[in-house]
């Protein structure tokens, strides 16, 4: 590859469609050059390097990859640094990364790197990411929404025609937490599979498309979809909204604020202050809202709402409690959490809309709790390391168990911290998690304890279970401490619970 330099192509977007005719070559500073080994010379024209009479060229940092950080205004660009050492090129397995505010997005000068504790001109200090066992090309991404709002993904191949992980941090530059498998390595007809990458931008809340390339001639797509009943379900996803005042025009609705879509919005003009209310359909507990306010539309950002509330209600008319509230907001998203309440209506209540008065909800989110998740678990004898009770309630199924084996009846209790309200427990068994069906609990019980030791009793049980997932609704019940209490571990007798979880 000869590169001088290294450019990416800018289009314009107009009304949701790509100008195609628009584009504008941009140069882009991931460009790497070596130290010039003895003897030999940089043509410093096209930084082609005389390696023994024959031509060789200075490579970027290879399989960059640039994405746009919606609340902090930058676009980080992240590749893996290419490193010509005494005749040979090879992968350094460093990773650098960079960033630039988007408005000074073609200036080559306002570019910085990160050295491993700031941002820097350096160039050279840009190698200290510990991206260790990550493939070329990965591809990261902010999360919007589910699980992971918030949160920056990395989706990534280990290795050629190797399994496809995906690893969440909270900030660009990490640290990375564990490697979540996404994809097994591709068995049979692919004789070459590498750059596995995400494509959020077509991906809704709680899921992203990722592809492989196979045989340098096909695109072989999948979606990653959270678990429906892990922790962070959008439970106001399309049920019933209503507004204050009449929307600003047609198409405006208070649905719009609720239909899933940053593409749509809830707008209200009304003077004084505005809401928007949903109707849950059905209580939940709920431990997280989102707004998104005008500029994660694409709109100015002077019209972010700027003070606003969250209320909840049992009966949806009067009675309005409050539960967080928000002054002198700026960013484009809002993503709170709270202790969980329990309620049948929500509402945004908005008292100042921002710098023209005017409300703009692209979306309006609150998050079904998992009360278990990453609660305390404590349980009977564990088969292994890395097995322990914690696993049941980390809110991973893939890789992540409670394995029990002692003789006799085994038991996974949870201190949930505090009383609540639960209508619903799920239990992902072995075959959930990719093992044998035959593994999956056959015989076992929730039970409830308002002192987590004794005097245990049953909610509800289920006999001679085959499903890889269980779940069921009981009548409601309010307890601090449940207990998944198992007499039949399948044909093995061994217990093993990707997920215990209560709602
Ligand atoms: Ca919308
Ligand atoms: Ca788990």
């Amino acid at each position: 590859m000869k590169s001088t330099t290294m450019q990416m192509l800018r289009y314009k977007i107009t009304n949701g469609a790509v100008d195609w005719s628009s584009y504008k070559a941009v140069d882009f500073p991931l460009m790497y050059y070596p130290n010039v080994p003895s003897g030999y010379t940089r043509n410093p024209d096209d930084a082609k390097i005389n390696v023994g009479g024959a031509d060789r060229y200075d490579q970027v940092s290879f399989g960059t990859m640039a994405f746009w950080d919606d609340d902090d205004g930058y676009v980080y660009a992240v590749g893996k640094k290419m490193r010509y050492t005494y005749g040979a090129w090879d992968e350094t397995g460093d990773y650098n990364m960079s960033r630039v505010p988007r408005a000074q997005f073609a200036d080559f000068n306002a570019w910085t790197f990160w050295n491993g504790s700031a941002w820097t001109k350096n160039y050279e200090q840009s190698v200290t990411l510990n991206f260790a066992n990550i493939g070329n090309m990965p591809s990261m991404f902010k999360a919007s929404g589910g699980q992971l709002n918030g949160k920056y993904v990395m989706v990534y191949m280990d290795g050629l025609s190797a399994a496809t992980y995906f690893k969440v941090a909270d900030s660009p530059s990490g640290p990375w937490g564990a490697s979540n498998l996404l994809l097994a390595k591709p068995s049979g007809s692919p004789s070459l599979a590498y750059n596995s990458a995400a494509v959020p931008f077509i991906s809704k809340a709680g899921e992203f498309y990722f592809y492989y390339i196979e045989d340098s001639k096909y695109l072989r797509w999948f979606k990653y979809t959270e678990s429906a009943e892990g922790a962070g379900t959008n439970v106001a996803l399309n049920k019933t909204a209503t507004g204050s005042g009449t929307p600003c025009s047609t198409g405006q609705e208070p649905a719009k604020g609720v239909d899933g879509l940053t593409t749509t919005k809830w707008c209200g003009n009304n003077s004084g202050d505005k809401w928007l209310k949903v109707d849950l359909g059905a209580s939940y507990n709920i431990s997280r809202w989102v707004v998104k306010h005008a500029g994660a539309g694409g709109e100015q950002i002077s019209y972010n709402t700027n003070t606003f509330k969250l209320q909840q209600s049992a009966d949806g008319n009067t009675n309005w409690t409050d539960v967080d509230s928000v002054t002198g907001n700026t960013s484009n998203v809002t993503s709170r959490n709270v202790t969980p309440f329990y309620a049948r209506y929500v509402r945004l209540y908005i008292t100042n809309a921002g710098s023209d008065g005017v409300a703009r909800i692209y979306e309006f989110e609150v998050d079904k709790a998992n009360l278990a998740y990453k609660k305390t678990a404590t349980g009977s004898a564990t088969c292994a390391t890395g097995q322990e009770p914690v696993k049941a309630v980390d809110g991973i199924v893939t890789t992540s168990k409670w394995c029990g084996n002692n003789v006799g009846d085994k038991w996974l209790k949870v201190d949930l911290g505090s009383n609540y309200n639960i209508t619903k427990w799920v239990v992902k068994h072995a075959g959930a998690g990719g093992e044998p069906t035959s593994y999956n609990t056959s015989a076992f019980k929730l039970q409830k304890s308002v002192d987590g030791s004794t005097n245990w009793i049953d909610v509800d049980s289920v006999t001679g279970n085959t499903a890889n997932i269980t779940d069921r609704n009981v009548t409601l019940f309010n307890s601090r401490y449940v207990r998944l209490y198992i007499t039949n571990g399948g044909s093995d007798n061994v217990a093993r619970i990707y997920e215990f979880e209560t709602y």
